[in-house]
């Protein structure tokens, strides 16, 4: 028999009780109000499902703390997933939460928003699952500008399912389905959703999650589809295939790649695999698009009373 997970000494209550689990504490806890955003996490899922150094677990944590901020519950907050090693992370989360089938998230979110537009609707999508087979329902929700939060987490990659090419996988990287290096050019998915309409367009990073807070908390508060879009690691397949070593290293390339720190740095290629050479682009950094234009429900006249 599997022995209960004990960690430390702090006693959780609830279901976590239940299996044994206790918190560990973790670096920062000693901030005042950190480690609040635990009280949000589901403890009967736990342990989790990611490898260790994914950067899937640094942006989840990351939302949790704003949400901890702003919530005493997630009465009123539901996630909508796909399918993928990021949309798994709303199955850790103790709010309504729909885990749905791979590409369709922004499909349920909408019935859902539509039915009940009191809740605030946060869609969790990756690469693959809102880019790929999941990109036309990701313009066509930008285009409607339903009032959703979409954040997308770009790994690059395929996780989940053995690390195969993704829309957004840059030229030249090594994966299981393109063993000579990519030839295709990858989604900018910040431009093309702001092209299809969306109303708040943002690009964040695991390495900076401070940053990613904030925008997540302004993607929350605008009225309108807003589209975070933030760049995260896959340490097994990206990271491993390519030869960039672990989680950290991984992290510091993307420092290298942000635009609006260390362009010096930026303008040296930072991943120098085996050939053909793949190079992270420099990309813009922040909020890059906030406009304000009627929703789906407003124009279907879902405010006020109805609501
Ligand atoms: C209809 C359908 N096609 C394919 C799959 C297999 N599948 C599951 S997850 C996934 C890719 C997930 O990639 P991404 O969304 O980037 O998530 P990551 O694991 O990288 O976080 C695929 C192809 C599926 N579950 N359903
Ligand atoms: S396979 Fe990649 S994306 Fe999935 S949990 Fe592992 S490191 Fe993260
Ligand atoms: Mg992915």
């Amino acid at each position: 028999m599997q022995a209960p997970m004990v960690v430390d000494g702090t006693s959780i209550g609830g279901d976590e009780q239940q299996r044994g689990v206790t918190l560990a504490p973790c670096p920062g806890d000693e901030r005042p109000g950190a480690g609040s955003e635990k009280r949000l996490l589901r403890y009967a899922m736990m342990p989790h499902m990611l490898c260790p150094g994914c950067g899937h677990g640094i942006v989840f944590e990351a939302m949790l703390r704003v949400l901890a901020e702003r919530y005493e519950t997630l009465d009123t907050v539901a996630f909508v997933a796909g399918i993928g090693c990021s949309s798994r992370v709303v199955g850790y989360v103790d709010a309504c939460t729909l885990h749905t089938t791979h590409g369709r998230p922004l499909t349920f979110a909408t019935g859902l928003k539509l039915a009940r537009p009191e809740l605030d609707v946060v869609v969790v999508t990756g690469d693959g699952d809102g880019l790929s087979i999941g990109g036309n329902h990701l313009i066509h929700a930008a285009r409607r500008n339903i009032d959703l939060t979409c954040v997308l987490f770009n790994n690059e990659i395929y996780g989940m399912t053995g690390g195969q090419l993704a829309p957004t996988t840059i030229t030249g990287a090594y994966t299981s389905t393109s063993p000579a290096g990519n030839h295709e050019r990858p989604f900018d998915a910040a431009k093309l959703v702001e092209a299809a309409g969306a109303t708040f367009v943002a690009r964040a990073q695991s390495y900076r999650t401070q940053v990613f807070e904030d925008i997540f908390a302004r993607a929350l508060d605008h009225k309108g589809f807003s589209f975070v879009e933030v760049m995260t690691d896959c340490t097994e397949y990206f990271g491993r295939t390519n030869r960039l070593g672990n989680g950290a290293d991984l992290l510091f390339s993307q420092a290298r790649a942000e635009q609006a720190i260390e362009t010096d740095l930026a303008e040296r290629p930072t991943l120098t695999p085996v050939p053909p050479k793949a190079v992270r682009p420099v990309m813009e950094m922040g909020v890059l698009h906030e406009s304000r234009r009627p929703t789906l429900e407003e124009a279907m006249g879902l405010t006020g009373e109805q609501r």
